[in-house]
């Protein structure tokens, strides 16, 4: 793990640029799903909508220019952060979904065929599994799975198993939403590319919580969303590698993804333009732009130091709760995530007594149902944190629960 840039964070500084937590007893621990949104990512969006509203790539005029302009200097921000080789290996989608669908759909159309084997694993949330499986059914290629060990890390002795000459694609995700389990990624694409497979990264976990370098890890694609970083919903980004773009098919068809149109025939732009067809999500992507710099002068090291010391903290006071069942492994095999169930009560009952309390978590099957059935339960309760939560957070999510606990036995009496 990567720590040049670690100083302790200051989370009440931090705190301060969230106005929702004004409400100070509100513990917030869902941003696995979605983050909160600081201040100056709000503020540099208003900006765009307040002075230079425009469309980009098209204008001869100061305001739309300026807009080009920002839009561009968001996807060099973003090629930074995971240290791509170029910005225009940066390519603007809407979430990770997206990008994982394009590529399954462009990169999977030219390069999978019958008999064909894409290598999953069992962690897999459903944005990196269903498009694999609509790929299977169009092309007769075979899904395989890694599975994992009863504490929750992949079972990497596995791998040489099922990798073989068949194998074109590993598709994993980086972090699992549901463990937190960090995947020996670096390993996986090692052993993949010895086998002359493709890998596909699931980075929605991952690019948030700690540094990722795309060229270190030498991975064929990555992708995570702007949402779960402290950017605005509706951005996500795709990374690959130069000559895997340029030689796959456009995704969608249309305006600003055309070198030139003829009746029957059309010649397509450069990448990234070729993938981001028609006007794209402008004051998010500028928004996303200011988030990593956000992210970034509080530090990728310093919000996983952090993370680490919250998850400590919250195994420690929830192993002490009577009746819990906490998945997955040891805090320091994983990112700021935590799952757990209590004895008779169901997860979305827990989190609905929770809401009440002044806590938010999220419960359910997490888009991960494959997971779900391998823990053989239909839900889990799933807290998860950021750079912004606190001690006190966890102590009052550890509160919330005991009184979920008494008041189902009241309501069960
Ligand atoms: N997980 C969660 O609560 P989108 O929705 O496209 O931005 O991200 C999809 C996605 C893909 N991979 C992983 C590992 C994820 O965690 C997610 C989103 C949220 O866990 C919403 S289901």
């Amino acid at each position: 793990m990567n720590t040049s840039d670690y100083r302790p964070l200051d989370v009440q500084a931090i705190r301060e640029d969230f106005p929702i937590f004004t409400d100070s007893s509100f513990a917030y621990l869902d941003s696995a799903a979605s983050t909160q949104t600081p201040r100056p990512v709000v503020e540099a969006m208003d900006a765009y909508y307040d002075t230079y509203r425009s469309n980009i790539h098209r204008g001869i005029y100061r305001i739309s220019e300026e807009a080009t302009d920002q839009y561009e200097k968001a996807r060099q921000k973003v090629a930074q952060l995971i240290n791509a080789q170029r910005t225009s290996q940066v390519v603007f989608t809407r979430n990770t979904t997206e990008s994982i669908n394009l590529v399954a759909y462009s990169w999977g159309s030219m390069n999978i065929h019958q008999g064909d084997e894409i290598i999953l694993t069992v962690l897999e949330h459903h944005s990196n599994l269903v498009p694999w499986q609509m790929l299977a059914q169009r092309t007769g290629a075979t899904l395989r799975f890694l599975e994992i060990t009863e504490q929750g890390l992949l079972d990497f002795t596995q791998l040489h198993d099922i990798l073989s000459e068949k194998t074109k694609l590993i598709a994993i995700t980086h972090v699992s939403n549901v463990l937190g389990t960090i995947n020996p990624i670096q390993s996986v694409i090692d052993a993949a590319h010895a086998a002359g497979a493709k890998v596909m990264v699931d980075a929605a976990q991952s690019v948030p919580h700690f540094h990722v370098d795309v060229q270190q890890l030498d991975c064929d694609f990555l992708a995570f969303s702007g949402h779960k970083m402290c950017g605005p919903t509706g951005v996500g980004v795709l990374y690959g590698k130069l000559e895997l773009l340029e030689e796959m098919p456009p995704f969608l068809g249309g305006g600003s993804m055309i070198r030139s149109v003829d009746r029957d025939i059309s010649t397509y732009a450069d990448v990234p333009a070729k993938f981001e067809a028609g006007t794209p999500s402008i004051a998010e992507a500028i928004g996303l732009g200011r988030a990593v710099d956000y992210i970034t002068q509080a530090g990728l090291a310093s919000i996983h130091v952090h993370e680490q010391e919250l998850l400590k903290h919250a195994h420690q006071q929830l192993q002490d709760i009577e009746g819990i069942t906490i998945y997955g492994p040891e805090p320091h095999q994983k990112a700021g995530v935590i799952s757990f169930n209590l004895d008779g009560i169901h997860p979305h009952d827990v989190a609905g007594i929770l809401d009440t309390y002044n806590v938010a978590i999220r419960a359910g099957h997490h888009c991960a149902q494959p997971l779900m059935k391998k823990f053989d339960v239909i839900a889990t309760a799933r807290a998860s944190f950021y750079l912004y939560n606190t001690i006190e957070d966890i102590d009052r999510l550890c509160d919330g629960l005991r009184y979920a606990q008494t008041i189902m036995i009241r309501r069960n009496k």
